[in-house]
């Protein structure tokens, strides 16, 4: 096989794909929502001994942004919230190796500083500008707006969209 014209031709397929994919639906778009000022706690920040309760309003003080997606697990319509990224570097988190995040049912995933650089998490805190209450996911839930398209496909894992978060320890 010729390797020079299975490139040129894989190269144009590709350029072909790109351009005939329509307008995504899975964008993620600065929210016009206004924070919330509930400072009821919904996650604990856990750093050795020491515990922080955070609120939906120290979480929303951050930028807002939201994704229309329909999550695995039935909700539907816009999910909103803010980069984790930027709430670990807001609490100062952002340089911990490993996190470790723990859900309402215990279900547990571990986040490195790669895994974060590799894919944008969202830590979401509304759905349809209403607060995530634990009946439907909530208070917290991540998402990867990026794979959102490939795990409603069933091509991309979603192990890592744990749902109602209660906990988040760091070392
Ligand atoms: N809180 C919580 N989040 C979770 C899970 C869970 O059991 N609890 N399961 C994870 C896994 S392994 C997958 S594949 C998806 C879907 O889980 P399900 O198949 O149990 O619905 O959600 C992820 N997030
Ligand atoms: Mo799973």
């Amino acid at each position: 096989m010729h390797h020079i014209m299975m490139k040129t031709l894989l190269a144009a397929s590709s350029l072909a794909l790109l351009f005939a994919v329509p307008a995504l639906a899975t964008q993620t778009t600065p929210s016009e929502l206004a924070p919330l000022h509930d400072t009821s706690p919904v996650i604990t920040l856990v750093e050795g001994s020491e515990r922080r309760d955070i609120s939906r309003a120290e979480i929303e003080s951050l930028p807002l942004h939201e994704i229309e997606l329909r999550h695995f697990e039935g909700p539907e319509g816009r999910f909103a919230g803010v980069w984790l990224d930027e709430f670990l570097a807001a609490q100062e988190l952002d340089t911990a190796e490993r996190l470790r995040f723990i859900a309402h049912d215990d279900y547990t995933i571990f986040l490195t500083p790669e895994d974060r650089r590799e894919k944008r998490y969202l830590l979401v805190t509304r759905l349809d500008a209403e607060p995530l209450t634990l009946n439907e996911f909530g208070p917290t839930l991540l998402v990867v707006p990026a794979d959102a398209e490939a795990v409603e496909a069933g091509k991309e894992s979603m192990t890592r969209w744990i749902w109602s978060i209660r906990e988040i320890q760091t070392r």
